[in-house]
């Protein structure tokens, strides 16, 4: 694997109001059945936080709040690359197809001394193992949902993994992410515009952050801004 320093802390974010709020349950026709394989919740940490008293520090010590984050999208547009960069700062060129799920897990400081542990659940977006991601995304807190910004049968798909999050997820307030990554690739290649996000992202009330994970831009802004928005929620 490639190490790289690169951690650039550019833009590439751009928020457009959208988060926990309360969300209605479609029907929908996509939703999967669990299947009985081995249930990530059961090892992972759910959404909610420890007792506190509302602000980040007090003599009992931080405030520590607990959530869980699953990385949905098709195969290939850079879940584990986006994981791997924000919790090791790592690249790697290849593609190697994630079976199932991954799990990692990084803190955040907020300036108020609250401290977010994200459990991150990396899936794998290959059609073969749909029926196994909804275990991922149940009592989830949030959702990145990620496309390229190079591949616009991605960006269709967006629709079906906000609907498998909406219809499989238990909570009715977690936060969604529309992620479009890969935004190093140069200009011409791209096929996904930045309006064409932010119209996605505020018909499902997303916030929205392009990210690249090759270079590092709004890989750190993603994840504070959803730390943020749990914080906030479990307030
Ligand atoms: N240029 C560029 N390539 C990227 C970026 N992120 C990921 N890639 C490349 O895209 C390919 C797929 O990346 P992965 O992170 O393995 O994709 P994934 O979404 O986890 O795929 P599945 O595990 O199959 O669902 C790899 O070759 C990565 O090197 C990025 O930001 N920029
Ligand atoms: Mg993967």
């Amino acid at each position: 694997m490639e190490k790289s320093s690169d951690q650039s802390a550019g833009g590439g974010w751009c928020s457009c109001g959208g988060g926990a709020s309360k969300r209605a349950k479609p029907n929908s026709a996509l939703a999967v059945k669990q299947n009985h394989i081995q249930d990530p919740y059961s090892i992972s940490v759910g959404g909610s936080g420890l007792p506190h008293t509302g602000g980040g520090l007090s003599s009992a010590g931080p405030r520590i709040v607990e959530a869980k984050v699953v990385l949905l999208g098709d195969s290939g547009v850079g879940k584990s690359s986006i994981a791997q960069r924000y919790c090791k700062n790592i690249f790697s060129d290849s593609h190697d197809v994630t079976i199932g799920g991954a799990y990692l897990q990084q803190t955040v400081t907020l300036s108020d001394g609250t401290q977010v542990k994200l459990h991150i659940w990396d899936t794998g977006g290959s059609e073969r193992f749909r029926s196994m991601v909804s275990l991922y995304y149940r009592d989830a807190a949030a959702a990145i949902i990620c496309y390229d910004i190079t591949d616009e049968k991605s960006f269709q798909s967006v629709h079906f993994w906000v609907n498998e999050m909406i219809n499989n997820n238990d909570k009715d307030d977690f936060v969604m992410v529309l992620a479009g990554n890969k935004c190093d690739i140069e200009t011409s290649k791209r096929v996904v515009t930045t309006q064409m996000a932010a119209d996605l992202s505020q018909k499902h009330q997303m916030i929205l952050s392009e990210t690249s994970a090759k270079t590092g831009e709004g890989i750190q802004e993603l994840f504070k801004q959803i730390a943020e928005r749990i914080a906030k929620t479990k307030k």
